[in-house]
Formats: C-alpha cells, sequence, structure tokens
C-alpha cells in the first residue's frame, strides 16, 4: 500500500478544535467591541475582530501544518499555495448578527483534502455550543451525537434561509417566497454555517441560501453528512460563491424540485 501523502482526519480535526477555540475565546474577551468596526456598509459590516480572529485561527493551523494552504473569508482574494490539504476558514459566521449582539454567530473552521471536507468545527462561543464531526467519526454537539430529524414532508418542515449582501431585493426575495411556500415555517437567522448545524441536530429540517461562500458552509456540509442529512451545490457562480441546499436527506427532493428551476431565472 501507498504511504499516505496527508494526515488523518482525526489529527486535522484537533487542530480544527483548537483553531476555532482559540479564534471564538479571542472574540468571546472582546464583546466589549462590538462596535469597533473597519466599516459598516448597506448590508454588511467590515469587523476588526473578524481580521483578528482570522489571525488567531490561522496561527494554530500554521504553527501543527506548515505547508498547508489556509482560505479564510478575510483574505479571499490572496493566491493560495499548492497544497493538498486547504484549511477553510470563516472566522465569525454571522458578523451582522455579532455587531448587533446577536449570539448567534460562529467560527466555523473546516479541512479539506482534495476538495472534501474531512474535518469540521462550527464553535458559537455565545450559545455554549461546540459542533464537530471527522470524515470517520459522528457529528456531535457538545460531545453528544447527532442525528438529523425524520421530517418527510416539508408542510411539516423547518427551512433556513438567507440572503447574502449581494442579493438584496426581488431576486432574494423570490427565493425566500417560495421556502415559505413549501414550509411548514421559514426562518432567517443569519449564519449559515450555525443553520446548517441545526438541520444537523434535528432541530430544523433543510437550509437553503441562493448564494453563500464556501467558507460559510465547509465545516457544516460534513457535520450535516455525518448526522445523515445531505448538502448539495445547485449551481456554482465562481469566486467561491454557490448555491446550497441543505436538508434531512429526507425532503431533498422536494425541497431541490421547488427551488431549482428559480436559479435559472
Ligand atoms: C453570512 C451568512 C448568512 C448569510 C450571509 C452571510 P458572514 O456570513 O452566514 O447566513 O445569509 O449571506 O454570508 O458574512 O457573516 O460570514
Amino acid at each position: 500500500m501507498l504511504p499516505r501523502t496527508h494526515p488523518e482526519p482525526i489529527q486535522l480535526l484537533a487542530t480544527a478544535f483548537l483553531a476555532a477555540r482559540r479564534a471564538g475565546d479571542h472574540v468571546l474577551t472582546q464583546l466589549g467591541r462590538r462596535h469597533d468596526v473597519l466599516c459598516v456598509e448597506r448590508a454588511d459590516v467590515k469587523h476588526k475582530l473578524d481580521v483578528e480572529a482570522q489571525e488567531v485561527a490561522g496561527d494554530v493551523i500554521r504553527r501543527a501544518w506548515p505547508g498547508h494552504a489556509l482560505l479564510g473569508e478575510e483574505s479571499a482574494g490572496a493566491p493560495l499555495p499548492d497544497s493538498e490539504v486547504r484549511w477553510v476558514v470563516d472566522p465569525i459566521d454571522g458578523t451582522v448578527n455579532f455587531f448587533h449582539g446577536m449570539p448567534y454567530w460562529c467560527v466555523s473552521i473546516a479541512a479539506q483534502v482534495g476538495g472534501r471536507t474531512v474535518a469540521g468545527v462550527v464553535y458559537a462561543p455565545e450559545l455554549g455550543l461546540v459542533f464537530d464531526a471527522a470524515a470517520d467519526t459522528p457529528a456531535r454537539c457538545n460531545g453528544r451525537e447527532l442525528r438529523v430529524s425524520g421530517t418527510h414532508d416539508t408542510r411539516l418542515a423547518i427551512i433556513h434561509t438567507g440572503a447574502d449582501k449581494s442579493d438584496l431585493g426581488e431576486h432574494a426575495f423570490r427565493f425566500m417566497k417560495r421556502v415559505a411556500e413549501i414550509a411548514q415555517r421559514p426562518r432567517i437567522m443569519g449564519a449559515a454555517a450555525l443553520d446548517i448545524c441545526h438541520v444537523a441536530a434535528g432541530k430544523a429540517d433543510a437550509y437553503f441560501e441562493p448564494g453563500i461562500y464556501l467558507w460559510d458552509i465547509a465545516a457544516a456540509h460534513l457535520i450535516l453528512e455525518r448526522a445523515g442529512g445531505r448538502l448539495e451545490v445547485l449551481k456554482e457562480f465562481g469566486g467561491w460563491r454557490m448555491a446550497a441546499l441543505a436538508t434531512n436527506g429526507r425532503i431533498h427532493d422536494a425541497c431541490r424540485a421547488a427551488l431549482l428551476p428559480l436559479l435559472d431565472t
């Protein structure tokens, strides 16, 4: 057998844990700086703590794995080194929530081999929740194993959705309207990684966004799969942006059939 050229998922998971913890706890000790921003835009906030938390996480990752590539939300345009392992980091997913004092935000860290996540951690410090999974472990929240819901009918489903800053107005509204039409209740919570983890935990049944970035969903994707769910990229737009549907598996086809046609209009 050929020797492995990359680390075991469980080794990468240990680093992801440490990086997420350090980054999240750094932000947690700085809650008094919620308004210490680089700039406030029409539909977004560029936060100094986003940049700092990515540095903290990056530091942990680079010390553990010096040759690996790191794609972070705060440095998305930078060229990446040629490496089989790529770390995908969102230092604060739900930045606008964080800015306003809402506790629904998290740090998301994924380790990918050949473009597939093999270890992922989503840490929500103000909620006291740590979700994790590796390619060969069950998904967990605070150490407890997760399983997706048994919901078979979208009319009995909570479906999370959202709209990113580049997609406000009529276009985004059409998707939200369709989600509201098929779900028991739609939800717009504002942090995609946590939304998908809640599908993994069986507390919601699906998540859909017509435009979301890889760093928002890379870690939660694996956590959902290891809990028995399914994430599908319905369309890629380039620049790490895509339309993504994540479900408990049982209502996947129904959600897909309702939403996919809208992506071509
Ligand atoms: C945010 C998401 C949110 C989504 C926004 C945005 P950020 O991530 O998680 O759910 O609707 O488009 O991408 O910018 O706070 O990391």
